[in-house]
C-alpha cells in the first residue's frame, strides 16, 4: 500500500485545553486541520513501529470521519495494530480501560465531552498514554509546538475501513481490530462491584432512572444496568446515542439534566437517579428529592469504600482538584490516609494513581474515578453508589445526612457565567488578583481573609510545576472563594466561581446551599465586580 506524504501548513491555536483540543466542528473540517494535529502527535510519539493504538469516540458528529483519517494515518506512520470501537464508539473511561487491558502504546479519543454536538457543535481530540491517562502537560505542549512547524503529514490511499462489523482487517501492514465497545469495560466493572447483590436489589423493587442524555453511555447503561443487572426496561432514559445528542447539552448537572431532576423531585420519584455526559466520564447522583454534590459524592464513596469488593482492602489515599470541596479531606483525616489537592484536569491525578498514592479521585465538575482506569468514570460512580445502597439498605438522603452529621457539611456551590467576552474575563481576573493585598486579613460580613493566591501545584511524583491554576481567597474558618476561567469552552470565556463554607449545625445543614452561602455569594461579586464587568445579573448555571 502506497504511503503518501501531503504538504501542509501550520494552523495557529492547536493547543490543548483542560482536556485535549476542542473546537467547533467547522474548525476541524478545515483542510488538513485534523491531519496536522494527528501528525504532530505521531511525530512527538517518535518510533511507533510494532505498537498498538486504541481509537474511539463518543459518537458525535464527525466521529467516524475523523476515525477514518486517523486509521489511514496510523497505517502510514507505522503502527502495527489499532483497536477501534465498533462504529467508532468508545466512552472515555472505556478507552482508558482498553488501553490498559491490551497494554497499548496509547489511545486517541474523539470527544468534546459535555459540549454540544452536531454540525454546528463542537468536536475534540485527545491523546492518552499507555497507563490510560490523559497526556501530561509536557506532552500536550510538545504536540502544540509541533503543530506550529508542521510541513507535511503521512497517509495511505485506501478505501474507508469497515467499522460496523467486529473482527480483524488489514490496511497495508496495519492490523485494524474492531472491538465491542462494552465487553472489556463491563468485565472490569463486574470485577469491582457485587453484581449479584445489585441484581437482587433491583429484584426487591429498588427503582432508578439513568439519563444517558442521548450520548455514549446509552450503550453501556443498557448493557450493564438493564441487561446484566436486571433493572427494568425504561430505567435508562435518552439511551439511544445520537450524533447531535438530541440537540441537548449532555452535561449532567441540575440545569442540563432537567428532565431527570424533575422526575427525582416528583411525587412518584424513583429511589435513585443518575446521569452521565457526552463521553461517559462524568456523573450526577440524585436520590428521591435530593441532590448529592460531586464533592459530597466523592467523600461518601471514600467513607463507604469498605462496603465495596474492589476497594475493601482500603484506600491508599484520595485526591481532589483544588476547587472541589474539602469534604473528602475530612474523610481522609478520619481514615488516616493522605489527601492530595491538584489543579483542575484529570491528567493531574495520573501520577498519583500510577504511584499508588491515591485510590479514589474526584472533581467538583461531576467527575469521580479510581485507580481502575486513568480517567474519571461516570457509570463506575453510579455502580459504586448502587453497591453502597444495596449493602446499606438506606436511601440516598439518609446516607447523605448521616454523612453530614458525622463529618459536618462542606456547603458548596459553583456559579458559572458562560459565554462572556474573553477580554472582559481576563480583565476581571487581573483586577481581582491586583486587589489581593488589600483583602488579606480584612474581615467582610464576618469572614476574615486568611490567604489569597493564584494556585500552583508541584507534582509530588515528577516534581513538575503548574502555575496559574485559579485565584483563591481563603477565610480563617476554612471557607473559600475560588475564581477560575474554564479551559474547555469554545464560545468566549466561562467564569467559574466556586463557593464553600463549613456547617456543623445539623439543623442548618439541611438548608439550601444558596441560602447558606448567600454572604459568600455577595462577597464574590463585591471582590470580583462580576455583575458590573460582565453585565450579567446572575450566573447561567448554578450547581
Ligand atoms: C475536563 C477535564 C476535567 C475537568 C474539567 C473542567 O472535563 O477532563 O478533569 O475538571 O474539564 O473543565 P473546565 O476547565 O471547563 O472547568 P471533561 O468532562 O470536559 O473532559
Amino acid at each position: 500500500m502506497q504511503i503518501k506524504t501531503i504538504n501542509t501548513q501550520p494552523y495557529s491555536g492547536q493547543k490543548a485545553g483542560t482536556s485535549g483540543l476542542r473546537k467547533k466542528v467547522t474548525v476541524f473540517q478545515q483542510t488538513h486541520y485534523l491531519e496536522n494535529f494527528v501528525q504532530a502527535l505521531f511525530n512527538v510519539l517518535g518510533d511507533v513501529h510494532g505498537k498498538t493504538l486504541v481509537v474511539g469516540g463518543d459518537g458525535r458528529y464527525y466521529n467516524t470521519v475523523a476515525i477514518q483519517t486517523i486509521l489511514k494515518m496510523a497505517a502510514a506512520n507505522g503502527f502495527a495494530r489499532v483497536l477501534v470501537g465498533q462504529q467508532g464508539i468508545l466512552s472515555t473511561p472505556a478507552a482508558s480501560a482498553v488501553i490498559r487491558q491490551y497494554q497499548a502504546f496509547g489511545g486517541i479519543i474523539l470527544s468534546a465531552s459535555h459540549n454540544p454536538a452536531g454540525k454546528e457543535g463542537d468536536f475534540g481530540i485527545k491523546y492518552n498514554v499507555s497507563s490510560g491517562s490523559p497526556a501530561p502537560e509536557k506532552l500536550t505542549e510538545a504536540i502544540y509546538a509541533e503543530t506550529q512547524v508542521i510541513q507535511n503529514y503521512r497517509t495511505v490511499d485506501t478505501a474507508d475501513i469497515e467499522l460496523n462489523a467486529l473482527g480483524i482487517q488489514q490496511v497495508g501492514d496495519l492490523t485494524v481490530e474492531v472491538i465491542d465497545p462494552v465487553t472489556d469495560y463491563a468485565r472490569l466493572m463486574e470485577s469491582l462491584f457485587d453484581f449479584d447483590r445489585i441484581r437482587q436489589f433491583f429484584q426487591s423493587g429498588f427503582t432508578m432512572r439513568f439519563d444517558a442524555m442521548h450520548a455514549v453511555t446509552g450503550i453501556y447503561a443498557h448493557a450493564i444496568l438493564e441487561q446484566q443487572l436486571g433493572a427494568p426496561a425504561g430505567t435508562v432514559m435518552n439511551g439511544v446515542p445520537l450524533e447531535d445528542f438530541g440537540g441537548g447539552h449532555p452535561d449532567p448537572n441540575l440545569t442540563y439534566a432537567e428532565a431527570l431532576v424533575k422526575q427525582l423531585y416528583s411525587d412518584n420519584a424513583p429511589d435513585f437517579g443518575a446521569a452521565s455526559d457526552g463521553d461517559g466520564d462524568r456523573n450526577m447522583i440524585l436520590g428521591r428529592h435530593c441532590f448529592v454534590t460531586p464533592s459530597d459524592s466523592l467523600a461518601i464513596l471514600a467513607a463507604n469504600a469498605q462496603h465495596v469488593k474492589g476497594y475493601q482492602q482500603g484506600l491508599a489515599g484520595v485526591a481532589r482538584s483544588m476547587p472541589t470541596s474539602m469534604a473528602v479531606d475530612r474523610v481522609a483525616h478520619a481514615l488516616n490516609i493522605p489527601c492530595y489537592e491538584t489543579p483542575t484536569g484529570w491528567k493531574f491525578f495520573g501520577n498519583l494513581l500510577d504511584a499508588g498514592k491515591a485510590t479514589l479521585c474526584g472533581e467538583e465538575s461531576f467527575g469521580t474515578g479510581s485507580n481502575h482506569v486513568r480517567e474519571k468514570d461516570g457509570l463506575w460512580a453510579v455502580l459504586f453508589w448502587l453497591n453502597i445502597l444495596a449493602v446499606r439498605q438506606q436511601s440516598v438522603a439518609e446516607i447523605l445526612h448521616e454523612h453530614w452529621t458525622q463529618y459536618g457539611r462542606n456547603v458548596y456551590s459553583r456559579h458559572d457565567y458562560e459565554g462572556i467576552d474573553s477580554a472582559v474575563a481576563k480583565q476581571l481576573m487581573t483586577a481581582l488578583q491586583a486587589k489581593f493585598p488589600s483583602l488579606i486579613h480584612q474581615t467582610f460580613k464576618g469572614y476574615q481573609v486568611a490567604f489569597c493566591d493564584d494556585f500552583s501545584y508541584t507534582d509530588p511524583v515528577d516534581h513538575s510545576i503548574s502555575t496559574g491554576q485559579g485565584l483563591r481567597i481563603g477565610f480563617t474558618d476554612g471557607s473559600r472563594l475560588i475564581f477560575r476561567l474554564s479551559g474547555t469552552g469554545t464560545d468566549g470565556a466561562t467564569l467559574r466561581v466556586y463557593l464553600e463554607s463549613y456547617q456543623t449545625d445539623v439543623v442548618k445543614q439541611t438548608q439550601d446551599a444558596q441560602i447558606l452561602l448567600a454572604d459568600l455569594i455577595q462577597l464574590a461579586d463585591q471582590f470580583a465586580n462580576i455583575r458590573h464587568l460582565t453585565g450579567r445579573e446572575k450566573p447561567s448555571v448554578i450547581t
